[in-house]
């Protein structure tokens, strides 16, 4: 028997673009409350919020200065509460981001730390003295510059994974770690259903910062987790997800496999990593494989099968819309690329994570025109390192970079009708919104049987009624076909088969003609050999 988290719909909100409630063109709490009915329809099951704690901004929220305090351009802990009791009254159960790897600098324990050698707080960080005059290792900020930040006053270097303005939190100190449990107990006695951990799989240091040895699954990670899970999680029913770059399948089933006492699930990068750039990353990109995209999808739906669970996702806040990315976003292909990558995502075995806006086949932001429409820490950051300062991209292909993939393309407001700043705000929106709201918007979408939406809520209802996409097994069809992906499911004697073609020219395969009956179809009959462009269908044979 599956359990809720198994059976669970996520929908993902970014409150900072979701709704804006009192004018001042930043999304909050009370703004997110208006909309549970939307989230509701969708079939989503659980809400999971991007950081509303006390935060300076640096990085939007995950530069947090207090964990138990919300953010006032969010709203109050009232306010929160108010939208955690109407969420249940709904049924849905709300997830919230915990970013424990690293805090802001304007946290008290920071505060403290930095203030002395001796403070009590010091070791709370992880502070060393330089090496041969410098820091001690290589390693890069994660927005750029070293990630050893200088302080002048105690004669020290502190680690910064990410911004300088997030230190990170030493997770070799006890004290510590008991103060991050209690905080989250805190959190699931205040009502909450669960967390999704940020970069959890960091937090773990090697022993000799100068050995050249990586902080990606560092060597105490899985009793940290273990631990953590003993002293806040265990017996309670709550939904945990780790956020884990770099992991592998054999990595998750350490994370997440069902006796491991660690997390429910992890996040997968694989898929997210293809056309990456060796030298450039996200800002130079390379055209992907559907043979790479297919064999990495189904790697995982093989690897964890009856061993752990899988998380569905095709974007999120750090990534760009996934109809700009693996689909198509001309106008007469967006629609129908749209609908089969969801369609393709939501019939694996896993739980299905769905960024707002995503179900209205939102795109990526082609009106930030220049880095100055930009917000992003990263791509600001990028943009200043590689072009201003080493010259290394034309502002022109760096612009051609941040259309491909900066963080603000899923950050740009959510679109819900075609009035002035989509409905999102009545005052001046903190991201432009995107002018495309006049067509693609919740509203227009909600009264089309034949939209992106509506498809969603097929999906959704789809996994209710057949337990197959819950529970069945997985095998992939056709693995070189370079344009289409066919795989089935299996189950109790039933299967479901699913076939897309991932291009705009029509393709004629014997396995496009599904045995079974048609469950779901972007085109109207003939269900033959031949799928059309973007064409994807599911059938059930019983
Ligand atoms: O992201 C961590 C991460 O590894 C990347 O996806 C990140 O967005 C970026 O691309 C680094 O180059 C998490 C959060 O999801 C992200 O929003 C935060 O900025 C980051 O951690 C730091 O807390
Ligand atoms: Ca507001």
């Amino acid at each position: 028997m599956a359990t809720w988290w198994q059976n669970a719909v996520v929908y993902q909100v970014y409150p900072r673009s979701f709704q804006d409630s009192n004018g001042d063109g930043i999304g909050d709490l009370n703004g997110i409350r208006e909309h549970l009915t939307y989230i509701r329809d969708l079939g989503a099951t659980v809400i999971w919020l991007n950081p509303v704690y006390a935060t300076p901004n640096a990085d939007n929220g995950y530069d947090i200065s207090d964990y138990q305090a919300i953010n006032p351009e969010f709203g109050t802990m009232a306010d929160f509460q108010a939208l955690l009791a109407d969420a249940h009254a709904l049924g849905l159960r709300i997830v919230m981001d915990l970013v424990v790897n690293h805090t802001s600098d304007e946290h008290p324990w920071f505060v403290e730390s930095r203030r002395s050698r001796d403070n009590a707080k010091r070791d709370y960080y992880i502070w060393r003295d330089p090496v041969a005059g410098h820091a001690p290792n290589q390693w890069g900020g994660g927005f750029g510059g070293s990630a050893w930040q200088w302080d002048e006053a105690t004669g020290q270097y502190y680690l910064h994974l990410f911004a300088t303005k997030q230190p990170d939190l030493n997770w070799e100190n006890p004290a510590m770690r008991a103060d991050v449990y209690a905080m989250m107990r805190w959190w699931l006695d205040a009502g909450v259903d669960g967390f999704r951990m940020d970069v959890i799989n960091f937090i773990s240091k090697p022993a000799d910062l100068t050995s050249g040895a990586s902080f990606v699954n560092g060597p105490h990670v899985h009793e940290y987790l273990q631990e953590m899970n003993q002293a806040v999680l265990a017996g309670r029913e709550v939904m945990t997800v780790g956020e884990t770059p770099g992991v592998t399948p054999a990595q998750a089933l350490q994370y997440a496999g069902f006796d491991s006492g660690e997390l429910n699930m992890v996040f997968t990068f694989q898929h997210m990593d293809l056309g990456l750039d060796r030298e450039y990353g996200r800002w130079v990109q390379h055209p992907w494989s559907l043979v790479e995209l297919k064999r990495i999808m189904s790697q995982w739906q093989v690897a964890l099968h009856g061993k752990a669970w899988n998380s569905l996702y095709w974007n999120n806040h750090d990534q760009p819309r996934v109809v700009s990315r693996f689909g198509n976003d001309a106008p007469q292909w967006r629609v129908q690329s749209a609908k089969l990558l969801a369609a393709v995502l939501h019939c694996l075995q896993g739980t299905p994570y769905i960024y707002q806006g995503e179900e209205l086949g939102m795109t990526n932001a082609y009106h930030l025109a220049s880095i100055a429409d930009y917000r992003d820490i990263e791509t600001v950051n990028a943009y200043q390192e590689l072009v201003i300062d080493q010259h290394k991209l034309t502002p022109t292909q760096m612009l051609a970079g941040m259309h491909a993939s900066s963080r603000d393309n899923a950050r740009t407001p959510m679109q819900w009708t075609a009035a002035a700043n989509a409905g999102f705000t009545t005052g001046t929106p903190w991201l432009a919104v995107n002018p495309n709201h006049a067509t693609i918007n919740a509203a227009a979408e909600a009264a089309d049987a034949d939209s992106v939406l509506a498809w969603y809520r097929q999906l959704t209802a789809l996994r209710r009624e057949l337990p197959i996409i819950v529970e069945g097994d997985y095998e992939l069809l056709l693995p070189d076909d370079p344009q289409v992906w066919a795989y089935r499911r299996h189950w109790q004697g039933q299967t479901l088969n699913v076939v897309a073609n991932f291009g705009t020219e029509p393709v004629t395969r014997e396995a496009a003609d599904l045995p079974g009956e048609v469950v779901l179809a972007n085109y109207p009959a003939p269900h033959g050999t031949t799928l059309r462009g973007y064409e994807v269908r599911v059938s059930l044979q019983k």
